[in-house]
């Protein structure tokens, strides 16, 4: 297991790299380069640029999370050919500088979403939270809106101004969409890039629809057992794998989380996996984001890490979304102390559990 750190990059991240350093057991980062809007080209230059500043920090650079999906490939419109082809090039360049992993997503319109950026703890911290009954009673761009409001003037990833600006056009574009056009164009996606992925040495790792349901009428495929599975056989390839998030996955009970990974682990469809927990609260569709430890939330952490070790050890893994805990601010999900702090349990529960198997 490869435990990385997402970090955004000197301009837009608070946190210097070499405090991810300093957390025990950090191997890596997963980097992206959020200055470039979905369907540009990410240039070799500030490719380049980008995984030396990490090399010299003394962490490695082989996952980049993400390169978002242009809308109009998502929609299936005639000018997805040209961004696919964009797409492919910024892979090859990737390929150059060895990333070895590409985290993207397929969700249409909105990336991860949450009612809530700072929930307010008994304990006096803070989380990220959702409760569906708030977001029946708002419209989209509430929703885009008051997120922007409350992110604190940081860029969220998936939540980039240009790619939400247009956002009326855009859900006026997915009326009709069903879960049958969307998987063939998904298809069509892949079916594009995976060649050149092959080419380049890179993975293609899905993240899951969070939370784990349709949004706004607007269908999602990306959020069970079986749609991962019809993902993973869409273009048959170890280039086409997944990228197993717990939170997202485990936003939804009825998603038996250890045993997703265990299957697609021994699948070898896993290339990168998210590991958090979340605390399901009364009601349906209704959860936040609590602390990593088992005990804190509603996920068994060991039974996870578990899977990953039993079936997937080379994977990479990052101790996902943080609280705010200790006065820390930046950016919502992602601070350096809570995700520190879910690194050093993971690895430990790692640690017990290939020793007490070593021991038989
Ligand atoms: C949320 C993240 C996602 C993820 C993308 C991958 O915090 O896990 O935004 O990076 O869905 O494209």
């Amino acid at each position: 297991m490869k435990m990385t750190f997402r970090w955004f990059g000197k301009a837009s991240d608070p946190i210097p790299l070499q405090y991810v350093r300093q957390i025990p057991g950090m191997t890596g980062i997963m980097g992206v380069l959020d200055q470039y809007a979905a369907g540009e080209v990410w240039p070799e230059e500030e490719i380049k640029n980008l995984v030396d500043e990490v090399h010299g920090a003394g962490l490695e650079c082989e996952v980049i999370e993400s390169v978002n999906v242009h809308e109009d490939i998502k929609l299936g419109l005639p000018s997805r050919d040209e961004y696919i082809a964009n797409y492919c090039t910024t892979l090859e360049n990737l390929g150059k500088y060895g990333i070895k992993v590409v985290i993207y997503n397929f969700m249409p319109v909105f990336d991860w979403l949450r009612t809530e950026l700072y929930h307010q703890n008994e304990d006096g911290s803070t989380c990220m939270y959702y409760n569906h009954a708030d977001v029946e009673g708002m419209t989209p761009l509430e929703i885009v809106q008051r997120t922007a409001r409350d992110s604190g003037g940081f860029t969220l990833p998936g939540w980039e101004p240009e790619r939400l600006g247009k956002l009326a056009e855009v859900l006026d574009l997915y009326k009709g969409m069903t879960p049958e056009k969307l998987r063939a164009n998904y298809k069509y996606f892949l079916e594009g890039i995976i060649p050149t992925c092959e080419k380049a040495g890179i993975r293609m790792a899905v993240h899951p629809d969070d939370p784990a349901w349709d949004m706004f009428g607007i269908p999602r495929i990306c959020n069970t057992r079986d749609d991962l599975d019809a993902i993973v056989r869409m273009v048959d390839s170890d280039s086409n794998a997944l990228c197993i998030c717990s939170g997202s996955l485990g936003s939804k009970p009825s998603n038996d989380v250890p045993a997703i990974f265990r299957e697609f682990g021994e699948r070898g469809k896993i290339a990168a996996a998210h590991v958090r927990n979340v605390k399901y609260l009364e009601g349906e569709k209704h959860f936040q984001e609590s602390a990593h430890l088992s005990a804190a939330g509603s996920l068994d952490m060991e039974a996870i890490m578990e899977a990953i070790h039993d079936t997937c050890p080379d994977v990479y893994v990052r101790p996902d979304h943080g609280r705010m805990i200790w006065g820390e601010t930046g950016r919502p999900g992602y601070p350096l102390y809570d995700r520190a702090l879910g690194a050093v349990y993971l690895n430990g529960l790692y640690e017990a559990i290939s020793k007490i198997k070593e021991r038989g």
